[in-house]
């Protein structure tokens, strides 16, 4: 056996050290993964294998990417994911499928739609569900047909509606639906929406894109009687100069001030709107909130918004390709979202897998209705096991306080931080940009003293803190008003080498992702949950309004050797008000 490098060997001895010593949840009771046509020593497998999630939706293996279709039908919740069935990278794009009743158990079924068809040979890429009256489930998505990627957009129906999985689905002989025109950019023309029904009895779907020869992000507005026969309209939904491709738009609206999720259709007074998209340029997911301009067919996102990559983000983290359903059962609106591997692609191959789903998240209007507030369905508590409570804990300049009694490296965490006063907090140097946390977070750190804050968690940490992924607020005194910084810096969370041996394979990331949190700071308290799982954290600040997911990949951090700790290292003395902690269960079926 050969090491590329001293650290190679270096991961290699703490892989061997650590498999005789780990112990992890129910790890006895994984099959072992196929590793693809890569031999690998059995004890570097193995600790591959521990970064493996154990509560989120992954399939047994290879690739996985956006979330597509979601949708309730009959009692059954439906998702479908863009995956590759022969390896670890993407590549072979199909639709595979996966039916739950509770969104926390998941079983796998034959691939809903995959190449087959002169409209989709190319590749079957994302697209949406929308359920017709007479409770007819129809999916539109978006089918490549050359190898110049040449994109149209095609429908699918089940086969079979008095099946409860919908296992079949058709691709009738009339597609494609949805053809570029001359006017449209034919390689930048996908990812259909939910459809939603106007006054005027039409349907409606937009389509993400990018103007020909220019960076103008463009959300198409289709329009359909019959939902077979689609015509372009004037003007598209929305628009924005400068923000480039436009993925995987997203349109629905929200209730004001209200808890309840709507129906794509639903409009009214006391309803606003949400428009998102994927941005190929930075990989992150933005929204504005506006108004539905009925008559004009057009989206207006209010004033004091940003549209483009200085405005506010479903999660400041791994997040793409999100999509979002309204769940007739619950009366809620949920938001699936993807994240990649931040590893190397060597290992994502040697892995033999890449890609989960993030947990699912209702979404709402804050009450401020000037962002969402995003939540884990509750659903995922049924996973929640043995318990350890704290409150009351004062936790000085540099202290940290381990949350012990918990499977740290499988965990739900959700903790209170308060504090006596703002006086502390740094000043906000006005030359700092405000719209890049994510510099100022890797700056300041977690170890860099402050005044209230750093505090926070330190997740996936190891007993010595050689591995550590800390989740933390800082909060600055700016001019006008206070600013807090939340950060998941995933920068320090592994030892491990993190070049590509390949030669267009991508080295790791680990970034110091950071957002701004917009809370009242009145009641001098702050709140964090943090789903922990091997190789995900997935945080939610001040009740979800700033959401930030990490990817990592710890090597001493792993399973039983994981620990958990409050920390502060700001001079202002913070106290856990309260804080829980649960080890989590894994779902019984998780796509075996
Ligand atoms: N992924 C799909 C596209 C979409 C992109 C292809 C976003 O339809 O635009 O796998 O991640």
């Amino acid at each position: 056996m050969e090491f590329r490098a001293k650290s190679d060997f270096l991961v290699f001895l703490l892989c061997c050290l650590a498999l005789f010593n780990i112990n992890c949840v129910e790890a006895s009771h994984e099959v072992f993964l196929n590793l693809q046509s890569l031999s690998l020593p059995a004890p570097l497998n193995h600790v591959y294998h521990l970064h493996r999630t154990r509560y989120h939706f992954q399939p047994r293996k290879n690739w996985i990417n956006d979330p597509n279709g979601p949708m309730y039908y009959n009692g059954i919740y439906h998702l479908f994911y863009q995956y590759n069935p022969k390896g670890a990278v993407w590549g072979n794009i199909v639709w595979a499928h996966s039916v739950s009743k509770d969104l926390v158990n998941w079983k796998k079924l034959e691939h809903a739609i995959y190449p087959s068809k002169p409209f989709d040979q190319y590749g079957c890429w994302s697209g949406s569900a929308t359920v017709l009256p007479g409770n007819k489930p129809v999916i539109l998505y978006t089918g490549i047909v050359d190898d110049k990627q040449t994109q149209v957009q095609n429908y699918a129906v089940p086969a079979n509606l008095s099946d409860p999985y919908l296992r079949l689905w058709i691709k009738p002989d009339n597609n494609p639906l949805i053809v570029a025109d001359n006017w449209v950019n034919k390689t930048a023309f996908r990812d259909p929406t939910t459809a939603w029904f106007g006054k005027d009895g039409k349907w409606r779907v937009t389509i993400g894109g990018r103007r020909k020869r220019k960076h103008r992000g463009i959300a198409y507005l289709y329009r359909s009687k019959d939902f077979m026969r689609w015509t372009k309209a004037k003007h598209p939904l929305h628009s924005a100069a400068g923000t480039g491709n436009w993925e995987c738009p997203d349109f629905f609206p929200v209730q004001v001030n209200g808890k309840n999720g709507l129906d794509t259709s639903v409009t009214g007074r006391n309803v606003k709107y949400v428009f998102k998209v994927s941005l190929d340029v930075t990989r992150y997911e933005y929204y504005t909130i506006g108004t539905y301009d009925i008559k004009k067919d057009k989206y207006i996102p209010e004033k004091d918004m940003i549209d483009g990559w200085n405005g506010l983000r479903y999660d400041y983290g791994n997040f793409y390709a999100s999509k979002s359903f309204f769940d007739p059962g619950k009366n809620r609106r949920i938001l699936w979202g993807w994240a990649n591997e931040s590893d190397t692609t060597d290992n994502d191959v040697k892995k033999g897998w890449a890609g989960i789903q993030l947990i699912p998240r209702t979404v709402v209007l804050d009450p401020s209705g000037k962002q969402l507030l995003q939540w884990p369905v509750e659903e995922l508590e049924t996973l929640r096991g043995k318990k350890v409570e704290l409150s009351n804990q004062n936790l000085n300049k540099g202290e940290k306080i381990e949350i012990k009694g918990i499977t740290a490296a499988q965990s739900d965490v959700d903790v209170t931080f308060s504090f006596n006063s703002l006086d502390k907090a740094e000043t906000f140097d006005p030359s700092w940009d405000r719209y890049d946390a994510q510099k100022l977070c890797s700056q300041k750190g977690s170890t860099v003293e402050g005044g209230l804050g750093p505090f926070g968690l330190l997740t996936l940490a190891s007993e010595n803190l050689e591995e550590y992924t800390p989740v933390f607020f800082r909060v600055f005194k700016a001019q006008d008003k206070h600013l807090v910084l939340m950060c998941s810096d995933a920068s320090r969370s592994t030892l491990m080498n993190g070049n590509s041996s390949m030669k267009d394979g991508k080295d790791a990331y680990r970034p110091s992702f950071a957002g701004f949190v917009n809370v009242d700071l009145n009641d001098k308290k702050l709140s964090l949950r943090s789903l922990i799982d091997h190789s995900v954290v997935e945080s939610f600040g001040a009740g979800g309004r700033t959401c930030i997911t990490s990817r990592v990949y710890p090597i001493l951090a792993v399973c039983d050797k994981a620990h958990l700790y409050a920390f502060n290292n700001g001079t202002e003395t913070v106290k856990i008000d309260t804080l829980k902690a649960w080890s989590m269960n894994r779902p019984k079926e998780m796509n075996h």
